[in-house]
């Protein structure tokens, strides 16, 4: 990662969708990816610079990805992709951090199988973990992280989330748009 201060970008991403077993994208539809709005939410409330890209809506401009943290949310229909994405990324100089439900069950494996190109993962509630990496704390005190130094994969203690520290969702900025 190039500098961690609050004049970085933060890059959320939701991948897009192409693994439905049996079942066409256009048949069952997509819904708004939820945590990921809300971690957006929280860090522009901490006065970060954060840009949201989902993939499955209107149409994405080439070399977009280019955060000094990339964080993408992947679940099982997404998580091929996330992991495309997560190359380049990485190969861009980015600080790849990946969430979600998926991520959440399989934290040791991925980082075990894919820490070239991911540096963190961060298990359940993303809002704090990625507030504290965008912040520059030590990730071996950052909750919730799972991580590799000098080829040790490090597990971070988790925390209970408070709800109420996170705030509403803000529908404010882009997201009206992709409704
Ligand atoms: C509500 C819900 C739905 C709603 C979605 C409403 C919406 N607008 O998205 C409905 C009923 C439509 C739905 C549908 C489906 N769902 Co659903 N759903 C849930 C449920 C109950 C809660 C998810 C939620 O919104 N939580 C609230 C948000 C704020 O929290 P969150 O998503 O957990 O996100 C937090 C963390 O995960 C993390 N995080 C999330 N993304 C990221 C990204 C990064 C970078 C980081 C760092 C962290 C991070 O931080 C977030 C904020 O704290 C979960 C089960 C559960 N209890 O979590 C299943 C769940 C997510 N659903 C699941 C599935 C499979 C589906 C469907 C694919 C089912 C189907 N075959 O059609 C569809 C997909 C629809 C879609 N999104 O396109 C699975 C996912 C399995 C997996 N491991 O991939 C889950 C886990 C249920 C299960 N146990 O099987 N779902």
């Amino acid at each position: 990662m190039k500098n961690r201060n609050f004049k970085i970008k933060i890059q959320l991403i939701n991948p897009p969708i192409t693994v439905i077993s049996g079942m066409d994208l256009k048949d069952i539809g997509c819904f708004p990816p939820l945590g990921l709005f809300s971690i957006f939410s929280f860090l522009k409330k901490n006065n970060f610079q954060v840009e949201f890209i989902d993939f499955n809506v209107g149409s994405i401009p080439k070399n977009k990805i280019n955060g000094d943290i990339v964080g993408i949310g992947a679940d099982w229909r997404t998580y091929k992709n996330a992991l495309k994405i997560a190359e380049q990324a990485k190969s861009q100089g980015s600080f790849v951090v990946l969430g979600g439900s998926l991520v959440s069950s399989l934290g040791r494996t991925i980082i075990n199988r894919r820490g070239k190109i991911i540096d963190a993962v961060i298990i359940g509630d993303g809002e704090i973990p990625l507030l504290k990496i965008a912040r520059g704390d030590n990730l071996e005190k950052i909750p919730n992280l799972i991580f590799k130094k000098q080829g040790k994969i490090i597990e971070t203690k988790k925390y209970e989330p408070d709800l109420n520290q996170y705030g509403p969702i803000d529908y404010s900025y882009k997201f009206k748009s992709l409704f």
